[in-house]
Order: structure tokens, then sequence, then C-alpha cells
């Protein structure tokens, strides 16, 4: 029996999973206080890739002259690839080669993969998934808190807060077993408010619901700001002793009068000045955001805006009270912390600052001065990839690129621009597909390692069966090509040594993990960071007692509405979102091979007006188009939408064709969640 976590979403659910025989079964771990022995449908049926045919276990080498793939060796591959990697670096620099990695890896590999990157092959050039997932709030919260941990404080605070408002997110499709906290937070007698442009599954337990267009969360906020302020329900004494800015953001809300929100939104004045009402009487309110959100160009201008309201209010740093997002993937939060992100060293530091240069590469065991400088946004570098100053090879670790990337015709195109495109993974998905070597790596339960979930806890993930014969752990890939790049320092392959070290390079930063070890989190059910000694019980809330800027103050920061990057107009009328929904995960290349989990294909969300407009019946197939693309599928008609959006998931390939590729100008984050679109049966 292995007590252990899922290996999808950030809740990291704990789970138990026992082995009889050759079958690996899942079971409750009622003692992990996230989840409580709750799992949703994915993470029950989490071992479905184990011994599936699909599974891959052996390297694939694409054949020069058939241009098919073809089963392989480690060692021809390996060595192919380094040889490759070799050839191009000596013609054309170290930048010639890119890395992309994902927020599903551990820490241990997270914290590799940007050291292979910037020691092994010396480039600048890497990023990861989680540009599109959490850094639009990560921007945010570090511009007003000085720090970016997801949430600040435990999830199950939610429950004792007295309005807790969700901008943006669907928690009872994406974190299922987390919908519990919102029933005991009304059961406790809080008030529950959500924001989205659909009725979903989490607006239904809603006390309040708003149903803005999309992209219009931003001008809420700035509504909600004026409004308090008018009722002078702002927290005076908390904002001169803890902040600083208020009187700038004061100015700039003086013209979001509740109509001119209406107007933008949809959002009707006498809604928003009832929860102006509610919230300036609440005595402690929390604001949560996710993708919703965040996935816009003006991503981190929205965040922004909604911490404006919770300082305004005076709750960062109160008990159950406050703002956080909520992190997605698995690893997301370590993920942004240890790694692959182009602009950080390990402990959250930043690459171009001297000192974090110097502390990391002395860990390294390398002079400072060879650590390459900032890289590239995960879009700008994929966008650039093939071309004359983008890199010519791609390494691709935990993520499927040509299926999650936004305006995904262009990326799949950029890809095929390519010298070479090598992809780790479990499977052949359908970025794996068109690489020119495949390496076969070991999943979850195969193997031990940490990840840092939604709440900053850092917990451990137990290995609890062998992998099967042919597969390697991403560890050791990069073990074996930093060795045959000649690389000047070795390359662990043992997660627990690389974890202490993971600490020390840590040591010192904003995300100091130097006090955790793997006993300590078995031993307390997983610490949370910072945590810079071994006798240090880790930091579960943060912002008590000051902020992590230098002053110990928060920043307000006044921000403007500009809205989409693409307005809707008379041959694109509609908005078009995208999200999730319950039962698959991500791009889906794992859960659409479950054959647990049902495979119903995309989908076009609708209200009943529209599909009456365009004369079309629930599960008849319509044509979304946009200015990048087309994809056809059935209409689901619900009256849950506004009758002006449109709503596809994005667990598989099509709603990506469809995205915008305009970037947040500071995160780097795409607008994943609205661009105009037009439909038609
Ligand atoms: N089932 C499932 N769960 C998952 C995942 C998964 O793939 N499947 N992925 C995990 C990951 S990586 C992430 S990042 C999280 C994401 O978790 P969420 O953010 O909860 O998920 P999304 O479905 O992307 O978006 C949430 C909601 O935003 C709404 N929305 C769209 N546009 C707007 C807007 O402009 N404003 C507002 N206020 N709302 C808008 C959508 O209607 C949707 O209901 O989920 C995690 N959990
Ligand atoms: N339209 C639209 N697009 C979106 C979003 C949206 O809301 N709308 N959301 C965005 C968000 S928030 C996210 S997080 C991204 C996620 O999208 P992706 O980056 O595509 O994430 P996954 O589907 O989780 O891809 C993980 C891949 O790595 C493999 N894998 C799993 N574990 C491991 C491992 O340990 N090692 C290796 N080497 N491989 C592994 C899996 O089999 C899978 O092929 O999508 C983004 N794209
Ligand atoms: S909520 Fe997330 S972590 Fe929990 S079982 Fe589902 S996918 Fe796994
Ligand atoms: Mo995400």
């Amino acid at each position: 029996m292995t007590k252990t976590h899922c290996p999808y979403c950030s809740l990291q659910c704990g789970m138990t999973l026992q082995l009889t025989g050759r079958t690996l079964a899942v079971q409750e771990w009622r003692e992990f206080p996230v989840n409580e022995g709750a799992l949703c449908r994915k993470g029950w049926t989490a071992t479905g890739l184990r011994g599936h045919r699909e599974r891959l276990t052996s390297p694939l080498v694409r054949d020069r002259t058939s241009g098919e793939l073809r089963i392989a060796g480690w060692d021809e591959a390996l060595d192919l690839v380094a040889d490759r990697l070799r050839m191009l670096r000596a013609e054309r620099g170290p930048d010639s080669v890119a890395v992309f990695g994902g927020g599903g890896l551990t820490n241990e590999k997270a914290y590799q993969l940007g050291k292979f990157a910037r020691v092994a092959l010396g480039t600048s050039q890497i990023d990861y998934n989680g540009r599109w997932c959490m850094s639009s709030a990560a921007s945010a919260a570090n511009r007003a808190f000085g720090i970016d941990r997801g949430l600040p404080f435990p999830l199950v605070d939610i429950e004792q807060t007295d309005v807790l408002v969700l901008v943006g997110s669907n928690l009872a499709e994406t974190m299922p077993p987390a919908a519990r906290h919102l029933d005991r937070l009304r059961a406790n007698g809080g008030h529950l408010v959500v924001i989205d442009p659909r009725l979903t599954p989490t607006a239904e337990r809603a006390d309040t619901f708003l149903q803005p267009a999309p992209g219009t969360d931003l001008p809420l906020a700035l509504g909600l700001l004026h409004l308090l302020d008018a009722a002078g329900a702002v927290a005076e004494e908390y904002v001169a002793a803890r902040t600083v800015g208020w009187d700038e953001v004061r100015r700039s809300v003086s013209a979001w009068w509740p109509e001119r929100v209406e107007r933008v939104s949809g959002v009707p004045a006498p809604d928003l000045r009832a929860l102006a009402v509610r919230l300036a009487n609440a005595d402690r309110v929390t604001v949560l955001t996710a993708r919703g959100a965040e996935q816009h160009t003006q991503g981190t201008d929205t965040v922004l805006a909604w911490i404006d309201v919770a300082l305004a209010l005076g709750m960062p740093g109160r008990e159950s009270a406050g703002y956080g997002a909520l992190t997605g993937q698995g690893n997301g939060q370590g993920g942004r912390e240890h790694g692959p992100k182009s602009d950080q060293l390990p402990g959250y530091r930043l690459i171009d600052e001297p000192a974090a240069r110097e502390h990391v590469a002395r860990v390294w065991g390398v002079p400072p001065a060879s650590l390459p400088g900032k890289g590239r946004s995960a879009y700008e570098l994929l966008d650039t990839l093939g071309t004359e100053d983008g890199a010519r090879a791609l390494l691709v670790f935990g993520s499927n690129i040509v299926v999650s990337a936004p305006n995904a015709t262009q990326i799949a195109g950029r890809l095929g621009e390519l010298d070479l495109l090598v992809v780790a993974d479990l499977v052949l998905s359908e970025t794996a597909a068109l690489a020119d070597v495949v390496l076969p790596v070991t999943q979850w339960a195969e193997e031990t390692g940490t990840v840092t979930n939604l709440e900053g806890r850092v917990i451990l993930r137990e290995r609890a069966v062998s992998p099967p014969d042919g597969v390697r752990t991403d560890l050791e890939v990069l073990a074996g090509l930093a060795e045959r790049l000649n690389c000047p320092i070795e390359f662990e392959t043992d997660p627990e040594r690389i974890f202490a070290e993971l600490g020390r390079a840590s040591a010192g930063g904003r995300a100091d993990y130097a006090g955790i070890d793997y006993q300590r989190i078995r031993d307390e059910q997983g610490i949370f960071w910072p945590c810079p000694r071994a006798d240090h019980p880790g930091t579960p809330r943060l912002f008590t007692e000051s902020f992590a800027h230098d002053d110990g103050r928060a920043r307000f920061v006044a921000v403007e509405h500009r809205g989409p990057a693409e307005p809707i107009d008379a041959d694109y009328p509609l908005h078009l979102t995208t999200g999730r929904v319950l039962a698959h995960y991500q791009s889906g290349a794992q859960t659409r091979r479950m054959k647990d989990l049902l495979d119903e294909g995309p989908f076009v969300e609708m209200h009943p007006i529209l599909a009456l407009r365009i004369g079309t019946y629930d599960g008849e197939p319509v044509v979304v188009t946009t200015r990048r693309g087309e994809l056809k599928a059935p209409a689901r008609v619900v009256d849950t939408i506004r009758p002006d959006t449109v709503f596809v998931p994005f667990h598989w390939v099509g709603a990506n064709r469809l995205t915008n590729d305009a970037l947040d100008p500071v995160s780097g984050m795409p607008e994943f969640k609205v661009c105009a679109c037009a439909v038609r049966a």
C-alpha cells in the first residue's frame, strides 16, 4: 500500500495505491486533509494508463527515407539527439536549441530540466506551459504582494470566510472535491459569489451569480472599488498601515459608476450595487481568481484590480480572508518556482539578478557567467522556432503543444520548420506524433518525486509499482543526454538527492525549500513553503505580519480597461470562450485514452436563442469560425450560457485552431478566454 497523490490537477488529492497481483487499484486516503479521501472521476481512474496498449515502451526515431517513426534502442535515440544538438550548437550557438517543460512535472524534474537547459545546453530558450496557466496571477501577485504563492493560506480557510468571490473558476468541475468547502461555507452562513459567463455547476451553488461578457472582469472590479469608496467602506486604517498606492486607485476608479460597468460587461447595475453592499458589510471577504479571469491580454491587470478590491476591504493577511489564485496543474506552483520559467532560477530567483546567479551557480558548480540570461516566454519561444533568430531544435517534456497552444495551426507549422523535435512522453500524443525522436518515460506511480499543490504545500508522490520494461524516467533521460553532450557536471538521477540539492539552490530565495526533506513531508502531511530550516514548521499562512516587499507593504496598482484584443464585429459577432469539462484533463493525451472516462469529443455550447437564430438543434453539427480557423462539432444547446457567447472545451484537437494568440504584455499569457467568432449550422 502506497500513500501518494493524484497525477492530475493542483488540488493533488491524497490517494492510496494498492497493488494486488498485477492490478493497481486506487483507494481512499482519508487522513490527507485537502481532500479527506474524496477524488474526482479522473483520480479514481488514474491508473488506467498502466499496461495500456498505447503506452510507449521503446524510443521511436523518424526514418530518414520513409519519413515514418520506427522503433529504436535507447543508445541509438540518445546518441542521435546528442549528435544533432552538438552540431546545431557548433553551427548556430547554444540558443539554437530550445526546451519546453510542463507544470505537471515534479519539482525534481522541473529543477533538473531548468539546470539541464542552462548548464548542459547553455541555452536561454526555455519556458513551459505554466505560462499559459498561471502567469498572469503570478505577475500580479508579485507586483502587489512581492511574492507569488497561489493561495497564501490553506484551502480549508475559505470555509470560515463570510463572502467568497470566485472570479472565473469552475471549481466544481475542475477540482470537484474542493466543492465541499463551498458547501460548508454556506452551511456556516457564508455567502458565495460566482462570476462566469456560464451558469456552471459551481455557479449553481452560488448565492450571487454575475454573468459578464468574457473579458470584462476588470471593469467589474473597478466598479466595485468605485462603489466601496463612495460608500466610505474602504478600510482606511488597514490601507494606511499596510499598503501604498490607494490614492491613485481611488482617482482611477472615480468614473467607473455602475451604469458604465453595466454597459461594458452586461452585469446589471443593481446587481453590482448589491454586491458592493454585501462586501462592505462583511467582516471577512476572500477573492479567488482562476483562468476565466486570467487568460486574457489584460489578465495581469484584471487580477491586480481584484487584489485592489481585497486590499481596499482590508483583507489580505487577515484570518480566513484575502486574495488567492487557484493554480491549475499538479505542480503548477512548484514548476514556476524551480526551473523551466524563462526568467527564473530555483527558489523563485530572477535569472538576471547577479546575486541570484552567483548563488545558484555555486550550488551547480559552474561559473556564474556561464549561465545564460532571460529567454522568451512560451508562445514567443514557439512562434520563433525555425526562424532566423529562433531555435532550430526543441525538446518537449510534459506538454502536448499542438493541442494546447493558442492559434495551434500556426504553432504546428512552426514545429514543422524545426531541424529536430524531441518529445518525452508516456503516449504518442499529437505532439509526439510529429517528433523526430520520441522518448518513452515513466509515469507518476512508477517514480518518486515531490510536487507543490495550489496551497504551496510541498507533498510527496511515492513510487508504487515498477515501470514497464523499456521506459526511463525523465531524470534518466536528462542525465543520459547531459553525459553525451560532455556536460562539465554530472546529472543526478535519484529524486531524493535532487530534492536535497533543490533545497540548497532555493535557500534564501523567495520560495525557500531548504528545511524540507522527504521524511518530514511523510511525517507532516506536506510542508508549506517557505521553510528555510529543518527546525522551521513551514508557513501555511503568509502576510499575517507583513507583505514580501522590502517595506512590508502591499501595493495598490491602478489599471485601465482595454478590452479583448479581438472585439466582436459584424463578421465575427460572438464571443468564443474555452475551458474544461469534468472528465477530461488538459490536452486529453492521458484522459482520452482511459476506457472508464467517456470520450464524447468536442462540442459547441450555445444558448437556445443563438441556436434558433442560426437554425440548429442540440446535437446537430455546427461550424465555428474565427480569423484563424474553423471547427465542426455538435451543438450543445443550454440556457446557462450568455446568448452572445459560445464555449468549446479544449481537450480535443480543434478548439485551439480558433483561439487568439494575442499575449498579455506583462505575463505572456495568451487570450484563451475570449476572441471573436461566427457560428453557422
Ligand atoms: N476536469 C479538469 N479539471 C482541471 C483541468 C482539466 O483540464 N480538466 N485542468 C487543471 C488546470 S491546468 C487548470 S489551469 C484549472 C483551470 O480551472 P478553471 O479556471 O476553473 O477552468 P476553466 O474551465 O479553464 O475556466 C473556468 C471558467 O471560466 C469561465 N470563463 C470564460 N471566460 C471568462 C471570463 O472572461 N470571465 C470569467 N469570470 N469567467 C470566464 C468559463 O466559463 C469557465 O467556467 O483546472 C485544473 N483542473
Ligand atoms: N483553448 C484553451 N487552451 C488552453 C487552455 C484553455 O483554457 N483554453 N488552458 C491552458 C492551460 S491552463 C494549460 S495548463 C495547458 C495544458 O496543456 P498541455 O501543456 O498540453 O498539458 P497536458 O495535456 O497536461 O500535457 C502533458 C503531456 O505530457 C505527458 N506527460 C504527463 N506526465 C509526464 C511526465 O512526467 N513526463 C513527461 N515527459 N511527460 C508527461 C502527457 O501524456 C501529455 O502528453 O493548456 C493551455 N491551453
Ligand atoms: S480533483 Fe484533481 S487532484 Fe483531485 S482527483 Fe480530481 S484531478 Fe485528481
Ligand atoms: Mo493550467
